[in-house]
C-alpha cells in the first residue's frame, strides 16, 4: 500500500497496487457479458493507476446479502489473493456497505465495487472547481455510509484506488459535518446552475442553437470537438479525460453559428452518486436542440453502449431531444459498411482523418432545420417588440396588416415557438406551404 498516504495527501504514483477482479454471471446475464464488462473493469482499473492481476467469474442463482458470492468462494478467493500477492479485490457489481465490510473482514484486503473505481478516476481528473466540487459531493454521498464500523485495520490502506479524491480528511471527522459538507457543495452547486439557466436564456435570446456531443467514454467525443473547430480540448486514449464541459462555435453550411458542447462520457453501470452530482453539467443536456451521439464503431459491444448511454439521456431527463447517431473512428474499420449494422445509423466518420465530417455537418444543419416548423402569429399592432424578436429568432416568409394586428408566417425552432406561443394562430408542416 501507498507508504505516507496515511494523511490522504501523498499519492505515492510509483507504486501500483496489484488488482483482483470478481465479476457474477446471473441469470439474467451471460458469460460474454460478464466477460466483456472485466475487460472494461480493468480499463478503468488500469486508468485509476493500478494492475490487474487476477480475475474471477463465478455463476450464481441469486447474489448472497452477506458476502455477495458466498461463504466457499470468498474464502476460494482470499486464497487466490493471497497467492497472488494482491493488495485490493475490485467487484464489477455494486456491494452493499455490509457485503463490502465483511468482505473485507474476510479477505483480510480492502474490498470495493466499479462504482469506487470510478469515482476514483473522477476525482483524478476533476480540474475545474465545478468539476471538482461535483465529484467530492458523488464520494461524500458514495462513502457516507460506509463510514461507521469500516475496519481500524484498513484506514492505513487510505490513499489506495478507491479511498482517494478530495474530502479525504472529511472522512476522519464525524458523520455530522460530512452532512454539512453534502449540503453546503449541493447549495454551491444549485447556485452554479441557477447562473447557467440565466446565461443559457441569454443565449436563447441571441437564437444561437446548441448542439451536445454525448457518447460513451472514449467514443472520440473530444477529437470531433477538436476537429470540427480547434477547441484544443484534452484527448487520449484512457476512460473520463474530459469532466467539464467545453463549448465551441461551430459555423454551419447554411450559414447558422451553433454552439457546440464537448462533456464527460457515459459508461454501463455509471454511478448513480456520479450521474446526481453531475446534474448541473449534464442539465445542458435538457435544453440542447440536438444531441450528436457519438458511437466509437470499432467497439465490440456497440448496441449495449448506445443502450447505456440512452438510459443516461434518459435520468438527466433529455430524452426528447433529438439525436443523430454518428458512428466515429471509421479508419479502424476494415469494412465501410460495418458500421451500417444498426438501423439509422447515417453517417460514418473519423476524427482522425476527418473523412465524413462535412457529411456529418451537412446532416446535422438539417436535423437542425427540419426541427423548424412555419408558425402563424397575430401581433398587435402596439407590440412592435414582439414583431422586432419574431425577425430577430425566425425566418419571416410572410407578413400583412389586418385590422388591429399584424399576422405574420414565420420559421421557427421549439424553444421560439413556446415562447411567442400567446401569438400563435396555427402551425403548419412545412410542406404544406413552402
Ligand atoms: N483511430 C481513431 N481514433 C480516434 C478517433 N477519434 C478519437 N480517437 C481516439 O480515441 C481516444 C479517445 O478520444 P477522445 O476524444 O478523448 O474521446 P472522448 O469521447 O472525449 O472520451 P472521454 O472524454 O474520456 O469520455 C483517443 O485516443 C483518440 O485519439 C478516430 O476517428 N479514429
Ligand atoms: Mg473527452
Amino acid at each position: 500500500m501507498t507508504t505516507g498516504a496515511f494523511t490522504g495527501t501523498l499519492i505515492d504514483r510509483s507504486f501500483r497496487e496489484k488488482i483482483v477482479l470478481v465479476g457474477v454471471v446471473l441469470p439474467d446475464t451471460t458469460v460474454q457479458r460478464v466477460q466483456d464488462s472485466l475487460v472494461e473493469l480493468a480499463l478503468l482499473v488500469d486508468t485509476a493507476g493500478a494492475d490487474v492481476v487476477g480475475k474471477v467469474i463465478q455463476r450464481r442463482q441469486r447474489l448472497d446479502p452477506a458476502t455477495f458470492i458466498g461463504e466457499g468462494k470468498v474464502s476460494e478467493l482470499a486464497g487466490l489473493a493471497r497467492s497472488l500477492d494482491a493488495d485490493t479485490v475490485v467487484f464489477d457489481e455494486n456491494l452493499s456497505p455490509a457485503q463490502q465490510r465483511n468482505l473485507e473482514s474476510q479477505l483480510g484486503r480492502t474490498a470495493i465495487d466499479r462504482t469506487a473505481v470510478i469515482l476514483d478516476i473522477f476525482a483524478q481528473n476533476a480540474k475545474t472547481p465545478e468539476g471538482k466540487a461535483q465529484v467530492e459531493l458523488a464520494l461524500l454521498r458514495y462513502r457516507l455510509p460506509r463510514l461507521r464500523g469500516r475496519g481500524r485495520s484498513f484506514s492505513q490502506q487510505a490513499g489506495g484506488i478507491g479511498t482517494r479524491g478530495p474530502g479525504e480528511t472529511q472522512l476522519e471527522i464525524d458523520r455530522r459535518r460530512l452532512l454539512q459538507r453534502i449540503r453546503r457543495l449541493e447549495s454551491d452547486l444549485k447556485n452554479l446552475d441557477k447562473t447557467r439557466g440565466l446565461q443559457r436564456r441569454g443565449r436563447e435570446r441571441g437564437r444561437l442553437r446548441e448542439v451536445a456531443l454525448v457518447g460513451y467514454t472514449n467514443a472520440g467525443k473530444s477529437s470531433l470537438l477538436n476537429a470540427l473547430t480547434s477547441a484544443g480540448v484534452d484527448t487520449a486514449d484512457r476512460l473520463f479525460v474530459t469532466l467539464d464541459p467545453r463549448t465551441r462555435q461551430l459555423a454551419l453550411p447554411g450559414g447558422e453559428t451553433v454552439l457546440l458542447t464537448d462533456t464527460v462520457g457515459f459508461i454501463k453501470k455509471l454511478p448513480h452518486e456520479l450521474v446526481e452530482a453531475f446534474r448541473t453539467t449534464l442539465h445542458s443536456l435538457r435544453s440542447a436542440d440536438l444531441l450528436l451521439h457519438v458511437v466509437d464503431a470499432s467497439a465490440p459491444d456497440i448496441e449495449d453502449r448506445i443502450d447505456a448511454v440512452h438510459s443516461v439521456v434518459d435520468e438527466v431527463g433529455a430524452r426528447d431531444v433529438p439525436e443523430m447517431i454518428v458512428f466515429n473512428k471509421a479508419d479502424l474499420l476494415d469494412d465501410p459498411d460495418a458500421g451500417l449494422r444498426l438501423e439509422d445509423a447515417p453517417v460514418n466518420v473519423s476524427a482522425r482523418t476527418r473523412e465524413g465530417l462535412d457529411e456529418m455537418v451537412a446532416q446535422m444543419a438539417d436535423r437542425l432545420r427540419t426541427e423548424d416548423r412555419l408558425v402563424e402569429f397575430r401581433v398587435p399592432f402596439d407590440r412592435g417588440d414582439v414583431l422586432a424578436a419574431l425577425h430577430r429568432e425566425g425566418e419571416v416568409l410572410k407578413q400583412y396588416e389586418l385590422d388591429q394586428v399584424t399576422v405574420v408566417n414565420v420559421l421557427l425552432d421549439a424553444a421560439g415557438r413556446a415562447r411567442f406561443c400567446a401569438f400563435e394562430q396555427g402551425a403548419f408542416e412545412k410542406g404544406e406551404i413552402l
